[in-house]
C-alpha cells in the first residue's frame, strides 16, 4: 500500500526529551518562571520558538524579539551540550531492527521532525544511514500541526502523500499528517488523536501495518 515511511524524530526514534526538559529549566530557572514535567510535555513536537512562548506564558515582564531569540539561543547551546553525549546506545535495539527490516522490504524512509538538531541527532546515533530524505526545522515555514514538513519530505522521496505513512508521537504531528492527506500510526500520545490510522503500542508493531 504505501512506498514511503516518514518518521517524527523525538517521541518515535529516541527520546531527547529529558535534555529538552533540562536546558528549558535552566532557562527558566534563571527568569524566576515556574517549569514543570507537566509543561514540558506540551512542548513535544512544538518548535523552539512556540516552546519558548509557551515557557513564557508565566512571566510578566514583556520581551523583545531579541531578547527571546538570545534565550532561544542559549536553551540549544544548553541543549546541544547534551546532545554531544549521545550515542548508537541511545536508540532502542527495535528500532535499529525495525528500520532494518523496512530496508529489506524496500520502502524509502524520511525524517520529518520540527528539530533544526536533526541532523545532528542522526549522525551522533547512527540513524542517518537509514534514511533517503531529511525534513526538517531548518528552512521551514510553518511548523506541524501544519504539513508542510511532511509534504516537504514526500516531495524529496518523489512521493504522492497517499503513498507514505506518518510515525509521530505528538498530537500536533498526527494533525499535521491528517492535514497533509497521509495516513498516520501514532506511538504514546499520538494514539490518541482522533482521525489516527494506526495505533501502535510499540516501534515494531509499525512491520504489522505497512
Ligand atoms: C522536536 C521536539 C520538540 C522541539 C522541536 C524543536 O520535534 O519534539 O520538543 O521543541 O523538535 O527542536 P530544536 O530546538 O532542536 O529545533 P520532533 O518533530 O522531532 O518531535
Ligand atoms: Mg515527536
Amino acid at each position: 500500500k504505501y512506498m514511503g515511511i516518514i518518521f517524527d524524530l523525538d517521541g518515535v526514534l529516541c527520546i531527547t526529551d529529558r535534555y529538552h526538559y533540562q536546558a528549558w529549566k535552566r532557562i527558566a530557572d534563571t527568569l524566576k518562571i515556574e517549569f514543570n514535567e507537566a509543561k514540558n510535555h506540551r512542548l513535544r513536537g512544538v518548535s523552539r520558538m512556540e516552546s519558548l512562548d509557551i515557557i513564557l506564558e508565566n512571566y510578566d515582564k514583556p520581551l523583545s524579539v531579541e531578547e527571546k531569540i538570545a534565550l532561544a539561543e542559549e536553551k540549544n547551546r544548553y541543549y546541544r551540550e547534551f546532545l554531544e553525549t549521545m550515542s548508537e546506545s541511545d536508540i532502542e535495539d527495535a528500532v535499529f531492527a525495525t528500520l532494518d527490516e523496512l530496508r529489506v522490504r524496500r520502502y524509502l524512509l524520511a525524517i520529518g521532525s520540527s528539530s533544526k538538531n536533526a541532523g545532528f541527532i542522526l549522525e551522533k546515533t547512527g540513524l542517518i544511514k537509514y534514511f533517503d530524505a531529511i525534513s526538517d526545522g531548518n528552512g521551514l515555514n510553518k511548523s506541524k500541526p501544519d504539513p508542510e514538513v511532511f509534504l516537504r519530505a514526500a516531495d524529496d522521496l518523489r512521493l504522492a502523500p497517499e503513498k507514505c505513512l506518518v510515525v509521530e508521537d505528538a498530537a500536533a504531528g498526527i494533525m499535521a499528517a491528517l492535514a497533509g492527506g497521509f495516513d498516520s500510526a501514532g506511538i504514546g500520545d499520538g494514539t490518541a488523536v482522533p482521525g489516527v490510522t494506526y495505533r501502535l503500542e510499540r516501534f515494531e508493531e509499525l512491520l504489522e501495518v505497512v
